[in-house]
């Protein structure tokens, strides 16, 4: 994998326990004055990034596995991003694009039409984040069919407000004692090929069932999936799965939703995650890396459903923010200049050379996901999820300055979701590191 450019030293410092003093001050502030529900994985402060790195107020420097969550695709920092929100905001922090538009907006739904997959005419909406993207792919969804049935998956993640909350499967934090759920949601079987063993048409077949029998294409919106599920564990479902129930969908008159935020914009080795099997979505939710750090989403798809809401139906005070909409431009130039797809897909390789070789050990059943959105699952001995494992696993990798993730509804999945222009020295590095931590057990 080719060297880029960094500011910051691209190496993994360990100066201090982690946390480190100073972090150990700033964490008694957030006990004292933050949501107790607002508890950050990592217990050190960070103060900047660059590239592969994070560096926290002790002076330590962490390898990053995380880019926030799979929004710092071209860097925490990348300087054409930075300065392309300076000079933004230089001229406009904000005006309300409905109430005085400009152009950066348009530009940005122009990029979208053009990336997103589907040879026909197509519309985008800007929001703000990934929940509010789904929210309003909803809308628009049940607006054009004139239904109220929203289908979601096991295993899925789409938000946290009200009615991504209800998308969401995971019940523990995100639903248990937060009251009321939305109506018209319901929950289908999908595929998950390491645990039902179905062959992408068999799990279409059993999924298309349960919807046939029991919720009924006549009453269905939107059916949303993620085409790889991010936060229920990376799961990749068997090829041939999400073409059937795009075929079902086409057939049905309900609206195909493919929620891109978190597998989208070049993270898994193509602009979307939808394009290795050819999928057309109608429509697309897309966030995360779409801003280059900035808050930006948005929904893009076929211009006659993106067309049908009425003037003043959909929007937001912040919707298309100007700097937002400049970044995203800047963070969409880097990844086609710095060629960030292939990089992806090195990156993916990479990380299967390093850390396939676990699954004999019986620990890992598998290394699944594509480009830099691959993670690994953890079993006992029985082959059952072994989440106490993951946990100490990650709280190890941690200690010795490597960011990890995990992921999935039995908590025993590790996520890699490196920055796309991290250096290879450093990402084999960590995963060295995550691979001694798996086999000291
Ligand atoms: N859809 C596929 O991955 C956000 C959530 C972290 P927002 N994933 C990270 C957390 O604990 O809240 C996500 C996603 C997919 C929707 C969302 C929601 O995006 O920008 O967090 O609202």
């Amino acid at each position: 994998m080719e060297d880029l450019t960094y500011r910051l030293p691209q190496q993994r410092v360990v100066n201090t326990a982690i946390p480190g003093p100073r972090s150990v001050e700033l964490d008694a502030r957030r006990g004292d004055n933050c949501a107790r529900a607002l508890q950050p994985g990592l217990p050190a402060y960070i103060t900047d990034g660059d590239g592969g790195v994070l560096q926290d107020v002790d002076g330590n420097s962490f390898i990053d596995f995380a880019s926030g969550i799979a929004v710092t695709s071209v860097g925490a920092s990348n300087p054409a991003v930075a300065r392309a929100a300076a000079e933004a905001a230089q001229h406009l922090t904000h005006t309300c694009f409905l109430n005085a538009p400009y152009e950066g907006f348009v530009q940005v739904c122009e990029t979208l039409n053009e990336i997103t997959p589907g040879d026909f005419p197509k519309k985008t909406a800007l929001f703000s984040t990934g929940a509010e993207a789904i929210e309003n792919a909803v809308k628009i969804a049940r607006n054009y069919t004139g239904k109220n049935r929203v289908v979601v998956f096991d295993d899925a993640f789409h938000g946290r407000t009200n009615l991504t909350m209800t998308m969401t499967a995971k019940n523990k934090p995100y639903k248990a004692g937060i009251g009321s759920l939305a109506p018209d949601v319901i929950r289908v079987p999908g595929s998950y090929p390491l645990r039902d063993h179905l062959s992408g048409a068999e799990a279409a077949r059993r999924t298309l069932r349960v919807i046939d029998q029991q919720i009924g294409a006549e009453d269905t919106a939107c059916l949303v999936i993620e085409p790889i599920q991010g936060e229920g564990g990376f799961i990749q479902p068997a090829e041939g799965f999400l073409p059937a129930l795009q075929k079902w969908c086409r057939e049905n008159n309900v609206v195909f939703v493919i929620d891109e935020i978190q597998a989208g914009i070049a993270r898994t080795g193509q602009w979307f995650a939808s394009c290795h099997e050819g999928l057309e979505p109608d429509l697309i939710t897309t966030a995360k890396g779409l801003g280059g750090g900035m808050p930006i989403s948005a929904v893009t798809g076929r211009a006659e459903i993106m067309d049908n809401p009425p003037q003043g139906s959909l929007g937001g005070t912040y919707a298309g923010n100007p700097v937002a909409c400049a970044t995203s431009q800047a963070a969409i130039e880097q990844i086609r200049e710095l060629d960030l797809c292939s990089r992806a897909r090195e990156i993916e390789a990479i990380i299967r050379e390093e850390l396939e070789p676990l699954v004999e050990t019986g620990v890992v059943a598998e290394v699944r996901g594509r480009g830099a959105m691959v993670a690994i699952e953890l079993v006992n001995s029985a082959g059952d999820p072994d989440p106490e494992l993951t946990a100490k696993v990650a709280a190890a990798c941690k200690q010795q300055g490597v960011l990890i993730l995990t992921c999935g509804l039995d908590g025993n999945v590790i996520r890699l979701l490196p920055p796309l222009v991290i250096p290879e020295d450093l990402l084999r590095e960590g995963l060295q590191i995550l691979a001694a931590e798996i086999t000291a057990e």
